[in-house]
């Protein structure tokens, strides 16, 4: 039997089939900047995403069932149930950021929902919000509102995607506020498995997948740092760069302050050292 075969490609990530029923989902340490993946790598990048998933995967799993079978010894490669994935991106914001900032502005609501009147950029929300997307195969997701998710995946399971999202959306932005972290918004991916049940799948609460902001650095008004990514955003806003493909190479020392924040996000979170996890890469086993 072949090992795995190729089924997608994402920006920085890959998936193989290993049998009919699993699937193979691998980090890799490319990392993206302005929607444009970089030439350069940080290295460790895909080992702290995939354990950090896999952490959360073991300590939500009384909110959900996860598609986490275990991860490989490369420590990026996550071995994972196949779903029937659902055809929508499922975001909870607890902050005003991103499109959720752009609606905002021009019609005073984030996919149906209402909010108050003179919110700032990166504003605290007064309740976490569920704003779904549809999974562009192209350029961006769009956000759309309850009737649009509800005819995609139907009324009943929509509640219940929203009813979980904001579970687990409450349960780690608490645990990251705790160690400094603020998780201003995420996107969850659930697929079904043979029995229709309702199960997490993708990379979750990662910093790929979330906006995670320095706690210390928050100062409403203005877009927020990226815990991840900064340097890198700062380093290519010197260049001058137009922000189309090719992204620019960058240099040694923003490759080492990157990788660093992505290995604090991970100690912090897991309130485990990084290098104890790679040699013993086994505490993510369920
Ligand atoms: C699945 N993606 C997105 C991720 C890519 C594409 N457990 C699952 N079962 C069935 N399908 C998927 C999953 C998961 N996770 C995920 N597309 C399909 C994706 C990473 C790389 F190229």
């Amino acid at each position: 039997m072949p090992e795995a075969t190729h089924v997608a490609s994402g920006k920085v990530r890959e998936l193989y089939a290993l049998d009919p029923d699993r699937l193979l989902l691998v980090a890799s340490d490319r990392i993206s900047t302005f929607d444009v993946v970089l030439p350069t790598e940080i290295p460790d990048k895909g080992r702290v995403l995939t354990g950090l998933s896999a952490f959360w995967f073991a300590r939500t799993k009384e909110i959900c069932p996860n598609h986490l079978l275990g991860l490989r010894p490369d420590g990026r490669s996550t071995e994972c149930r196949r779903l029937e994935m659902l055809p929508i991106e499922c975001v909870v914001r607890g902050f005003l950021a991103g499109s959720g900032w752009k609606d905002y502005l021009q019609t005073g609501a984030v996919c149906g929902h209402h909010l108050p009147g003179g919110l700032a950029e990166s504003d605290v929300l007064p309740e976490p919000i569920f704003t779904p997307a549809t999974k562009a195969t192209t350029g961006h997701d769009m956000n759309i509102d309850r009737d649009q998710a509800a005819e995609l995946v139907g009324a009943d399971r929509l509640a219940e995607v929203e009813r979980v999202s904001l579970a687990l959306y409450r349960f780690a932005s608490e645990h990251a506020r705790a160690q400094g972290i603020l998780i201003a918004d995420t996107k969850f991916e659930f697929g079904l498995d043979d029995d229709e049940i309702l199960v997490l799948g993708d990379e979750a609460l990662t910093p790929d997948s979330s906006r995670f902001w320095p706690a210390d650095e928050y100062r409403p008004g203005a877009g927020q740092p990226s815990f991840d990514k900064q340097f890198v955003r700062d380093y290519c806003e010197t260049l001058g760069w137009d922000k189309t493909e090719p992204g620019p190479e960058v240099p040694e020392d923003v490759v080492a302050g990157t990788r660093a924040r992505y290995i604090e996000a991970f100690e912090r979170l897991t309130s485990s050292s990084f290098d104890a996890y790679v040699a013993d890469p086994e505490v993510v086993l369920r």
